[in-house]
């Protein structure tokens, strides 16, 4: 961690305005909901009872936690103000509306819905919003989507990864790529616990949340979209995933090779797809930093997906911390290339 103290202000006084691109929300009335199925278990999601056990507990991080997640205000607006983040782009938290049976979180959704959409009608200089949609109703969900981008004025769509344990690559669920497509609405694919098919062996080791389980799932999602041919199918689908890319970008040349491997050898599973896997992040896929305030990972993704693919986020108030907002402002980059990584890469690829 880089120890150069500046101080942190909004307005642009470093050359750029900082917009956090993963930043979380939680509506009151679903906190309670979250908080209820902690008692009565009426839910069969694993992950939710390791992730919402624990920020629905009294310690002090999950109080604090819980407080700011619900707040689409003031206090919201001075934790910005305190860090110099312009902008938050304001999303579902994890696992949103998704674990819930489909006629309830369709109408979840919309409420979530409504109240961004108030609250950034009262902050639309500091706030910009994504659409939340319930997958396990895919036309309710492309219907959500159009009217999040049609009338609400949301600037892309979030998924809290597997819904009830199925991936967006099911063909069930295609409405909701298509309108992504369609109303031009970036898909970001945020991480949630891992999966039925995946958790036992992360829960027996507590790595189930974002120390790793997160990432394997969210990575996991992501891939398989590549390989089902979802950019072929929907060439113009752009796709947002934090973390770095889930650790995708790591193991780029290995996939491609063997990828083209297993595809040309006829492996069970496997399809030819129009591009390499490595061009899709190169056509349809952005990566933003949250939770991975590190200079030389960033670099990493810098150098190999380029100065435009690359864009700031927080993970507020999951990852409320001052210092490494100073990191990136001190990442080793032009500051050219700097305001495409806070400001202009946010402001393109959201249409903001
Ligand atoms: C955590 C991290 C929780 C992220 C999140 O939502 C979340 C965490 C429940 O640290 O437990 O969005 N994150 O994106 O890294
Ligand atoms: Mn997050």
């Amino acid at each position: 961690m880089n120890n150069i103290e500046h101080p942190l202000q909004t307005g642009g006084t470093r050359g750029y305005l900082r917009i956090a691109t993963e930043e979380a929300f939680c509506p009151p009335s679903l906190m309670k909901r979250f908080l209820q199925v902690l008692q009565d278990k009426s839910i069969d999601d694993p992950g939710f009872y390791s992730l919402w056990g624990f920020y629905g507990g009294d310690s002090e991080r999950a109080c604090l936690l819980r407080e700011r997640i619900q707040d689409l205000g003031d206090h919201r607006i001075g934790d910005m103000n305190a860090t110099g983040i312009d902008r938050q782009i304001i999303s579902m938290t994890c696992p949103g509306v998704q674990m819930f049976p489909a006629a309830e979180a369709v109408i979840m959704a919309e409420e979530a819905n409504d109240a961004l959409f108030d609250a950034v009608n009262k902050h639309p200089g500091r706030f910009s919003g994504l659409t939340t949609i319930a997958p396990q109703d895919p036309d309710a969900a492309a219907r959500e989507i159009q009217r999040g981008a049609r009338q609400l004025g949301f600037k892309g769509v979030i998924v809290n990864s597997h819904t009830q344990n199925r991936y967006l690559d099911d063909p069930d669920f295609s409405p909701i790529l298509q309108a992504a497509e369609e109303y031009g609405a970036p898909l970001y694919i945020h991480p949630n616990t891992p999966s039925k098919q995946l958790i036992p062996a992360f829960l027996e080791r507590g790595l189930d949340g974002a120390i790793y389980g997160f990432g394997v799932e969210t990575g996991l999602h992501l891939l398989r979209l590549i390989v089902a041919g979802v950019f072929d199918r929907y060439p113009n689908l752009k796709v947002v995933v934090g973390h770095l890319g889930e650790a995708l970008p790591f193991w780029m040349n290995r996939i491609d090779f063997m990828h083209g491997a297993s595809v040309r050898a006829g492996r069970v599973g496997t399809r030819r797809l129009d591009r390499k896997p490595s061009e899709y992040f190169q056509h349809n896929i952005y990566v933003t930093t949250s939770g991975m305030p590190w200079t030389d990972s960033i670099m990493y993704c810098h150098k190999v997906l380029g100065a435009d693919r690359v864009m700031y986020a927080m993970d507020y108030p999951y990852q409320y911390v001052a210092d490494e907002v100073r990191e990136q402002d001190n990442l080793p980059i032009s500051l050219q290339d700097k305001k495409k990584f806070f400001q202009t890469n946010a402001e393109k690829v959201f249409n903001l």
